[in-house]
Parts: C-alpha cells; structure tokens; sequence
C-alpha cells in the first residue's frame, strides 16, 4: 500500500472555531438519493466493467483487497453547496486507482466516459481521461482509517478529486461502463444537471458566524477555500466597501484538498459587512458572479454582516 503524504504541520486555521482540516467520518456531509442505506454483503459485491473495452472484467472486494492500493487526502464538494454551505468535506481516503482498473479493461478509442451505477440505480458520468491521470482517483474502500461507512458507500465507492460529486463519487458503486457523453446520460443530468461537473473556486467564511455580535478589537475571522486540483494561492478579505486585503493562508497540504485561512480584524463598533474570495492555481480570482447552484455549481462571493459592540 502506497500511504498518503503525512499531512504538513499548520493546515489548520488559525482562526479558533473554524471546521477540522480533516472532517470526521460522523460529521461528514452526506448526499444520497436512497431512502435508505443499501446494504451488500463483501461477499457478494462485485464490480462489473464493460462496454467500450478490449476487455470486460469483474472484480471481487479480495480482488480490490489484494490490488496495489493508494492513500490520499481529497476534498469531495457538492454541486448542491450554496456560497458558504457545509456540504463540503475532506477525508484520507483508501483505495484502487482507477487507472489500474481501467489499464486491465483497455478502453477502446472513441470512449469518452465512464458512467459508473450504483446498486441504487443513481450513475454518475466522469470524463474518462480523468480517471485515468495521475490524480488518484480511486475505488475506495476505506475513510480516515476506517472501512468505508455504509452512509458513505460500503462497501466501495468512487472518489475522484476535482469534480462534484454528482458526477464522479458513487457510493455502493456496482458498474463501470466506458461509453461516450454522446450515447449516455447519468442520474442528474437527466434532471437538469450538467453532464461535467468541475468544482469551481470557493472562499469560505466560517468565524464569525453571519449576524454574530463581536466585541470591538482584535477579531479572528477564518474559514476554507477550496479549488480541488488547481489550489488555493490567495484568499482576500473586503471589510465594508474598503481595500480586499490578503488573508494568512493556512499551510497547503495539496492540490486536491481544502486550504484554510485566516485574518486579523480589527474591528470598530457598528454593524459591518465582511467578503471572501479566493485565487486559484492558475490565477484565476473567484468570480462575484452569481449562480444558483443547478446547473453546474453555485457561485459569487460570500458576503455576511456582524454587528461589533
Ligand atoms: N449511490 C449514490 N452515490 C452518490 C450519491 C447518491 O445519491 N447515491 N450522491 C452523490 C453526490 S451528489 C455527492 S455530493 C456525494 C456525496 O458523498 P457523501 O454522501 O459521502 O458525502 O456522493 C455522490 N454519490
Ligand atoms: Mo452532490
């Protein structure tokens, strides 16, 4: 097993009351489509992989058990995550690249996808080159050192960094089928969701909370920002209509987890409005356009109000 990278020293906010770096598996947020938790026996779970390949292959959980299996720290997010919403999370997670598996299969040229089932019925269509670069997507079977939850897809689920989860983290996943985007549409997109689903650059403010009241001086605002893939290289911070000021960028552990932030304020009696907005790997600074979360991804900056006393 290849572990993950040890996780550097100062990931974590400075700000006190900011979320853990690493989320714990119980409070870990959770999105599913079933009324209730699937249970499948290891014994009988059984991946099928077929399609657009030279090969079609069947794996068993032993078959996953006794593969080359990676460690790796990587934020899921939610399409459905408003700005400043919690349906984000970061875990180390355990598992088989997906490369390897598709390596066994061999895609056939033309194949552009791979729509992955549930044993729910809920799919998910991903990008197959992006399941098969060096970004560790994987089958997981494991989360923060645990086996998988049932909530979370026990007992194999996909975990693809850099794209939401709609489109890339089947839970109790069953099935990959190498297909293309033309033949094929996943569970969302057939409801009026993107067929891609690249996350988008977010700043989020977490302390103080919006509407808190905060006593004059020294205030500790702090949060997260995420980019999976690209990074986080700057998080700026706007006090009412002033200058946007570079906030204290917490260590970055990698490119495909969260990076968190903080910013000393000082802070005048009266109410005040405070905004986020971060600067991804590429340099490209978060857009204070709006969207509404459907299609693609919400976006825009944060913007909430304290009343210091
Ligand atoms: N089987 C199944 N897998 C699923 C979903 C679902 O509804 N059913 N929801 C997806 C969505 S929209 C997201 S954001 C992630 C959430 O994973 P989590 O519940 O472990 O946080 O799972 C994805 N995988
Ligand atoms: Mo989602």
């Amino acid at each position: 097993m290849k572990p993950a990278p040890a996780v550097p020293a100062g990931v974590q906010s400075k700000a006190p009351g900011v979320t853990p770096w690493l989320t714990p598996n119980n409070d870990f947020y959770r999105i599913d489509t079933a009324l209730s938790v699937p249970e499948i026996n290891v014994q009988d779970w059984e991946l099928r992989v077929h399609g657009l390949v030279e090969r079609e292959i069947r794996l068993s959980f032993q078959d996953l058990l006794d593969a080359d299996l990676i460690e790796s720290h990587v934020s899921l997010t939610c399409v459905s995550n408003p700005v400043g919403g919690n349906l984000a999370g970061n875990a180390k997670w355990l598992g088989m690249p997906i490369r390897d598996v598709l390596k066994m299969a061999a895609p056939q040229d033309g194949a552009d996808m791979v729509l992955s089932t549930s044993i729910d019925g809920f799919s998910a269509s991903t990008p197959l080159e992006v399941l098969q670069d060096d970004r560790d997507a994987m089958l997981a079977i494991g989360m923060n050192g645990e086996a998988l939850p049932l909530e979370h897809g026990y007992p194999v689920r996909m975990v693809v960094p850099g794209l939401y989860g709609f489109v890339s983290a089947t839970k109790w996943v069953v099935d990959l089928e190498v297909t293309r985007f033309a033949d094929s549409k996943a569970y969302w997109t057939q409801r009026g969701w993107s067929e891609r689903g690249p996350i988008k650059t977010m700043a989020r403010v977490e302390v103080p909370k919006s509407f808190a009241k905060v006593p004059a001086g020294r205030v500790a605002i702090g949060g997260t920002a995420w980019a999976q893939t690209r990074g986080i290289t700057k998080v700026e911070v706007q006090i009412d209509n002033g200058p946007w000021t570079e906030a204290v960028l917490s260590t970055e552990a990698s490119l495909i987890t969260w990076r968190q932030w903080s910013f000393d304020w000082e802070a005048t009696p009266g109410p005040h409005y405070i905004k986020a907005r971060a600067t991804d790997g590429t340099g490209e600074v978060q857009t204070d356009k709006r969207a509404d979360p459907v299609p693609d991804g919400a976006s825009g900056w944060q913007s909430l109000m304290v009343t210091v006393e």
